[in-house]
């Protein structure tokens, strides 16, 4: 695997699931995969669960990791092309990026969207110049549009704690106090379409429709409480407008209406559903205190999976080195 994007490049779901597994019962057993190799992370933006969870499935990889803030020590970077650099950015990114190249083998790359420019995030600029000129395999850490580590993550999840076959999956936006990328809900949509056993429904206020490519075949439901009704999972997460139906509003919050809330009244509509989010997550505006603490919250055992999934991944590239 050169680089790790989409759902498709890991190849069949059930495979990587079935590795998912046997790594999660058997963590160390491919230490011997990563023996003088270097993993470098680089940040863009912050990060809790990305940096320790990509970084202890490196180190029972039996890699070297190598961690670099962008904004934190290194020179500040410029990224288009054709500026005069006279301003506060004393590096190009096209001379940074193969540099960091000649220091490891893997890369992992987190940069969020700027949520000014749709085309420049959808395009995923930053991450396009990681693959073209790193000369070294990489994968999305979240990046401008994708979380795949966490969607993987988020399946496995499921995987482990669903009671029926086919178990109805609700992504419901709920509302936050700053504009937050669509990566997370992108992927999350991307994977369960993928998901042979899913039944996934996207609820959302009106105008904030996620990208048609993301969204596949989900059935979209703007009523909050229908979508609810009957569902197994509940997986909650806030993104600021797509821009999908007015290109205007591309990043910005069109609604905060805190009826959309996950408390315990939304939870009663459903199947005795398990709440999920991605972590981090601010209390009572997305869920209440009541839900992401009950029994049924999945949010500790989901960002336990990061170390899982973001072993299968680097699992494969060291294969494919
Ligand atoms: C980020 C987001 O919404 O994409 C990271 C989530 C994993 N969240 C924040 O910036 C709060
Ligand atoms: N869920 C997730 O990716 O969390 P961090 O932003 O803390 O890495």
């Amino acid at each position: 695997m050169k680089s790790f994007i989409n759902v498709e490049d890991l190849g069949p779901l059930d495979k990587a699931m079935a590795e998912a597994f046997e790594i999660k019962n058997d963590r160390f057993k491919y230490q011997h995969l990563g023996k003088n190799k270097t993993l470098m992370m680089i940040f863009f933006n912050n990060s809790l669960r990305t940096r320790l969870s990509t970084q202890k499935a490196a180190m029972n990889l039996g890699m070297n990791v190598i961690v670099l803030d962008v904004n934190a020590g290194a020179w500040k970077l410029e990224t288009e092309r054709g500026v005069i650099m006279d301003g506060d950015k004393s590096e190009h990114l096209l001379e940074a990026i193969p540099v960091m190249g000649c220091y490891c083998d893997l890369i992992g790359v987190r940069s969020f969207a700027g949520l000014t420019d749709r085309e420049y995030d959808y395009a995923e600029t930053v991450l396009q110049q990681f693959i073209k000129y790193s000369g070294r395999p990489v994968f999305a850490m979240e990046t401008a549009t994708v979380h795949p580590l966490q969607a993987f993550a988020d399946l496995i999840t499921i995987e482990e704690h669903k009671v029926v076959e086919r178990p109805k999956v609700v992504l419901t936006w709920a509302p936050h106090c700053r504009a937050l990328p669509q990566a997370v809900p992108n992927s999350f949509a991307q994977w369960m379409n993928a998901a042979p056993d899913v039944d996934l429904v996207i609820t959302h206020p009106e105008g904030y429709e996620l990208d048609p490519k993301f969204v596949g075949n989900a059935v979209v439901e703007y009523d909050q409480k229908k979508a609810f009704e009957g569902a197994d999972f509940i997986y909650a997460k806030n993104w600021s407008n797509p821009g999908v139906t007015n290109p205007a509003d591309y990043g910005k919050i069109t609604s905060k209406d805190m009826s959309w809330t996950v408390d315990t009244e939304h939870m009663s509509w459903t199947n005795n559903g398990k709440f999920m989010h991605c972590l981090p997550v601010r209390r009572n505006l997305i869920v209440t205190d009541d839900v992401i603490e009950s029994p049924n919250s999945l949010v500790i055992p989901e960002a336990a999976n990061r170390e899982i999934s973001c072993s299968v991944v680097i699992k494969r590239m060291l294969e494919a080195l």
